[in-house]
């Protein structure tokens, strides 16, 4: 039976995804790398650090751990800088209406995103209240596809993974979500999250009845 989710938040609850682009687009800028937005779409879901490793692969360039880590923090400020503009008015379509329905109903949520400025942007959004435990990228040190935030968030909420349906834009996600035996639900196209166990498009068709009607019993 189902009784709880776990949201990421990247993609799912709010689209930071254009603006971890802007962020990286001008580090590469300035460092004279190659960065689009299809190598922009492979750092959904995944740390800042492995982020900047995907980047480097891709120019086929190298750095040390410390220039790896200064670098990864220049891009830090200039996407905590962006998030300032962020209001209450920037939830996805259909992620406010189903947090709300969720509170209404009583069932139990976690956030379980792989950011370290989750908070921040929970604060931006006024969201915190939607949710009942919230793990981050400072809760656990693997990071997805590894599934142990999502896991973080189920012993949190006392609850077994197949209690909870997981939803996830990334990959990376529904890999983490499967590997620790939760429901998942994939927002976006299928070459992306078509291996989660439902896909919507987008936020806006997944409601709770058509959540409830696929996952009952
Ligand atoms: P930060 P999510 C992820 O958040 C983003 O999808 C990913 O692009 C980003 O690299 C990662 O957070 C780390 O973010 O640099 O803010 O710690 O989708 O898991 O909510
Ligand atoms: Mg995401």
């Amino acid at each position: 039976m189902i009784k709880g989710f776990i949201f990421d938040l990247d993609g799912v609850i709010t689209d930071t995804a254009e603006s971890h682009y802007m962020a990286w687009k001008k580090l590469s800028d300035e460092m004279g790398w190659a960065f689009d937005h299809e190598v922009n779409d492979k750092l959904r879901g995944i740390s800042r650090m492995d982020s900047i490793q995907v980047i480097l692969d891709h120019n086929s360039a190298t750095l040390d751990e410390a220039a790896m880590a200064q670098l990864a923090a220049k891009k830090n400020d200039i996407y905590v800088a962006s998030l300032e503009t962020m209001t209450p008015e920037d939830y996805l379509p259909g992620a406010k209406e189903l947090l709300t329905h969720l509170r209404t109903e009583g069932f139990s949520v976690a956030l379980g995103s792989a950011s370290k400025n989750a908070i921040k942007v929970l604060e931006q959004l006024n969201a915190a209240a939607y949710f009942d435990v919230i793990g981050d990228g400072n809760s656990v040190s693997k990071s997805k596809p590894e599934p142990d935030i999502f896991l973080h968030g189920a012993e949190r909420l006392n609850l077994q993974p197949d209690e909870c349906i997981v939803f996830e834009d990334a990959e990376s996600g529904i890999d983490a979500a499967k590997a620790g035996g939760f429901h998942s639900v994939g927002i976006g196209p299928k070459d992306r999250v078509g291996h989660a166990d439902l896909r919507f498009d987008t936020m806006k068709e997944a409601t709770l009845f058509e959540i409830k009607s696929y996952f009952k019993d």
